[in-house]
């Protein structure tokens, strides 16, 4: 089955130019001023839309057991809310159980994501350190092609490992073509910072804020970067929140540190004043990091613009409002800490970034696909509009604007964090390796359609892919 689709404005992360594009096969074959139809063709016509390469999330929470409870969205809800909002690829996180191996563990999630309606890969969480792990990571990458662990710096006793636990998984995973995903907070000061508030009676959801201040990031930052130095490895900082954490970013950049940082569309767009809203209202807002003083967008966006900042990730880690964020209603460290975000991610950072002026349409497709395909390697396959590469497309009106709500959304969660919120443009269609998979807004592509992600190994010395 071939497809052309014609009068398109193509965007990639260096360039802008109308073309018609033939599909043969889900690969993109050949890209044109004019392709004329020969046969059977399908043809699909993008006149005045935009056509960027598929969205492509690297931090996503689905099917995820956490604090006592588990994300609301399963790899079916998950990707056909990712794809409806133009994201064609995810990268979720696995979850170990104590004493299980790394491997095994892996075989449960990619069964987990077998009925994924896009294309999925895992990191792997390392969240209990043994000599078994150091022995499974070269097969992790050879194997199964999962080139990314992921290490926490904080929830102690459920997830957060020691510096010398990290320096030597990181040093290991170097070794292996691995880069290692870290969630940087100082887990220890936050949990003596939350008795502290509990104690005090201080227990309304905007002390989750207040008991994780940007110190805490800026910290653990600082020494997760110090600690990859040290093992000459590539590190990846996830959900980077506040200017205070990005410096520490800029300067490890300044000594050679081979890191990549990601911040979400959360950081970006909302602030700490959504943790004061009445009627626990707030609830629906905790995750961690938590969001920041507004100033802090203009530095995120600017760490975009500039470079520092090369992915934006959902971190989308759906609770239900009512009966999971509930659960913290009298003590805000009982609230389970996550946002949904994969169906809103790309419209949000389009809105916000190219619509209001901050970024470029190439930067825009730079964090949304290009930067995460090449980090997590999965250049020169998806990330981009060229021959050779996935079809996974998004076709795109910018001439429309649409109201964000709950009641028309695919996650499973009963509230949306841009409730209301009007954004430009509109995805009609969506392609995922050819196959229309979202038509007029509505996806139509079917469950168990996506594949596994078998990704590239990072070069020694780089953090990330190229070519
Ligand atoms: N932060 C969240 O908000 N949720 C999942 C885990 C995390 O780091
Ligand atoms: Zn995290
Ligand atoms: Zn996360
Ligand atoms: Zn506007």
């Amino acid at each position: 089955m071939k497809t052309i689709i014609k009068n398109g404005i193509v965007v990639t992360s260096t360039d802008t130019y109308k073309a018609d594009l033939l599909i043969e096969k889900g690969i993109i074959k050949r890209i044109s001023d004019q392709i004329l139809p020969e046969t059977d063709e399908k043809v699909i016509d993008a006149s005045g839309q935009y056509i960027f390469p598929g969205g492509i999330d690297v931090h996503t929470h689905l099917a995820w057991p956490f604090q006592s409870t588990g994300t609301a969205d399963d790899f079916v809800s998950g990707t056909r809310a990712a794809a409806a909002g133009g994201i064609t690829s995810i990268i979720n996180f696995t979850n170990p159980k104590r004493g299980q191996t790394l491997l095994d563990n892996l075989q449960e999630w990619k069964k987990k994501g077998e009925p994924s309606l896009i294309d999925y890969g895992f990191h792997s969480i390392i969240s209990e350190y043994n000599d078994h792990v150091l022995e499974e990571l070269p097969l992790l990458a050879e194997q199964e092609g999962v080139t990314s662990i992921k290490l926490f710096m904080a929830y102690k006793g459920e997830l957060m490992v020691n510096d010398r636990e990290m320096y030597k998984i990181m040093k290991k995973a170097g070794e292996a073509g691995i880069i290692t995903n870290v969630h940087a907070e100082n887990g220890d000061i936050i949990d003596e910072l939350i008795a502290e508030a509990i104690s005090k009676g201080n227990t309304d959801p905007i002390h989750h804020a207040y008991t994780r201040p940007p110190l805490t990031e800026a910290e653990a930052t600082a020494r997760a970067l110090a600690i990859a130095e040290a093992a000459n490895a590539p590190i990846y900082i996830v959900h980077v929140s506040c200017a205070d954490a990005l410096e520490k970013i800029e300067q490890a950049k300044k000594r050679d540190v081979q890191v990549v940082a990601e911040t979400c569309p959360h950081y970006l767009v909302l602030d700490e004043s959504y943790l004061s809203l009445p009627d626990f209202e707030s609830g629906k807002y905790i995750c961690s990091p938590p969001l920041r003083e507004k100033w802090n967008q203009e530095y995120l966006w600017k760490g975009i613009s500039s470079g520092l900042i090369t992915t934006v990730g959902s971190d989308h880690c759906p609770f239900l409002f009512n009966g999971q964020k509930t659960l913290g209603r009298d003590n805000f460290a009982k609230i389970p800490n996550g946002v949904p975000g994969l169906e809103d991610i790309f419209s949000i950072v389009y809105h916000f970034g190219v619509h209001e002026g901050r970024i470029s349409l190439q930067k825009f497709v730079d964090v949304i696909s290009t930067g995460p395909a090449k980090t997590f390697g999965l250049y020169p396959k998806k990330g981009s509009i060229a021959i050779g590469f996935d079809a996974d497309l998004v076709i795109f009106n910018p001439n429309t604007s649409r109201v964000i709500t709950h009641k028309k959304q695919y996650q499973n969660v009963d509230y949306n964090l841009y409730e209301g919120i009007e954004v430009q443009g509109a995805i009609t269609q969506v392609l995922s390796r050819g196959e229309v998979i979202v038509q007029d807004g509505y996806v139509v592509g079917h469950e168990g359609r996506g594949q596994y992600l078998f990704r590239k190994k990072i070069p020694a010395g780089q953090s990330s892919v190229s070519c």
